[in-house]
């Protein structure tokens, strides 16, 4: 049967149809559709085929689909077939962020890595992943947020934003004042001094809020006291220091009949010496530390000799204080059996200070 150019028209599309049915499960879905249907599709075990077309048979544009990716192509009278493969497509990467809290450092910023703020981003076709993030820091203390970009080995990315938190866990630097020492005001009945010392400093990445056991501008009492400082940051994180006030008698030195050092005493084993001295003032009658006065052996040699030309008719020891000539006096009963012997005398009084003097028994 000869053909004419009609029918030839008519007759090659359905043909060619029937034989990629034949070839493939082809489902023709338009083939007769509204001038509105861009085409016919159909999906083969390799592949894709659209047609188009000759509005009076159904098919009308290139479709969108047939204008890239198409691998082999048909046509005919007032038909077009193309073929496409199903190339694999590329599936962008699954990007997971989570919030992450980090201590500041040195200078009281953090930086982060995107790796910190990962939380498990993959590529759904196993592709290799790279990650970034919009902004490293270093940050300062508080919360920022963060783009973690996911990048696929097809250059295909997702985004996922995260929470950096930088908090402060270093205990502030605190410095407390040097110890101070400082006498009691001369010629006074004062056991305490108003001692003014500098404020404690503190640096810290937060705000330092600095306590003292004891305020500068009190009446510190006679002897020492220690001062505690504590430093709090905002972040309740502490550091501690300390230092000491001491306050101490205005000790004129030992009265004759004792000689100061580096003069040795010379006095008669068993006999009572009256160890003299002032504080300048009254300051009361207990002065004396605890279990003091004492005295101890010392090697005999040195010193220049003096003698001592007054003692005492007590038979024990004993503290005394005169107003008259503000004086106190300490009767010292030696020990008959220290004759041939040196001693050293330890007067320690409640400031904490000590005075001695040295003796040879004869
Ligand atoms: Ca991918
Ligand atoms: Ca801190």
């Amino acid at each position: 049967m000869k053909l004419n150019k009609n029918q030839r028209r008519n007759f090659i599309l359905p043909a060619l149809l029937v034989v990629l049915a034949l070839l493939g499960n082809l489902i023709i879905s338009s083939t007769q559709a509204s001038t509105t249907t861009p085409g016919a599709s159909a999906a083969t075990a390799g592949g894709e085929v659209i047609g188009w077309g000759y509005n009076g048979y159904g098919q009308v544009n290139i479709p969108a689909a047939a204008q890239s990716g198409v691998t082999a192509i048909a046509a005919g009278g007032y038909h077009s077939l193309a073929l496409k493969s199903s190339m694999p497509t590329n599936a962008a990467p699954v990007a997971l962020s989570k919030n992450v809290t980090i201590s500041a450092g040195s200078g009281c910023t953090a930086s982060v890595t995107a790796a910190q703020v990962n939380n498990g981003s993959y590529d759904p076709d196993g592709d290799s992943i790279t990650l970034s993030l919009n902004s490293t820091g270093p940050f300062g203390i508080g919360s920022h947020n963060v783009t973690l970009t996911v990048t696929d080995s097809n250059g295909a990315s997702s985004s996922a934003t995260a929470t950096v938190t930088v908090v402060d866990t270093t205990n502030p630097a605190l410095a407390c004042p040097s110890n101070i020492t400082v006498y009691l005001p001369p010629n006074s009945m004062d056991t305490s001094a108003v001692v003014n010392y500098p404020a404690p400093t503190a640096t810290d990445c937060s705000s330092v809020n600095i306590t003292t056991s004891k305020a500068s501008g009190s009446a510190f009492p006679v002897g020492t006291t220690t001062v505690n400082v504590t430093a709090t940051d905002a972040a309740g994180k502490q550091s501690t220091c300390s230092f000491t006030v001491t306050v101490l008698y205005n000790f004129s030195g030992f009265f004759q009949p004792v000689d100061n050092l580096p003069a040795v005493n010379v006095a008669n084993a068993g006999s009572a010496v009256p160890v003299k001295f002032s504080l300048s003032g009254n300051k009361g009658i207990a002065i004396l530390a605890a279990g003091s006065p004492i005295s101890q052996p010392l090697a005999c040699g040195g010193g220049t000799p003096a003698d001592i030309e007054e003692t005492a008719t007590a038979t024990t020891s004993g503290l005394n204080y005169n107003a008259t000539t503000d004086t106190y006096t300490y009767v010292w009963k030696t020990d008959k059996a220290w004759k041939g012997t040196c001693r050293q005398l330890n007067v320690k009084l409640n400031d904490g200070t000590s005075h001695v003097a040295n003796f040879q028994f004869k």
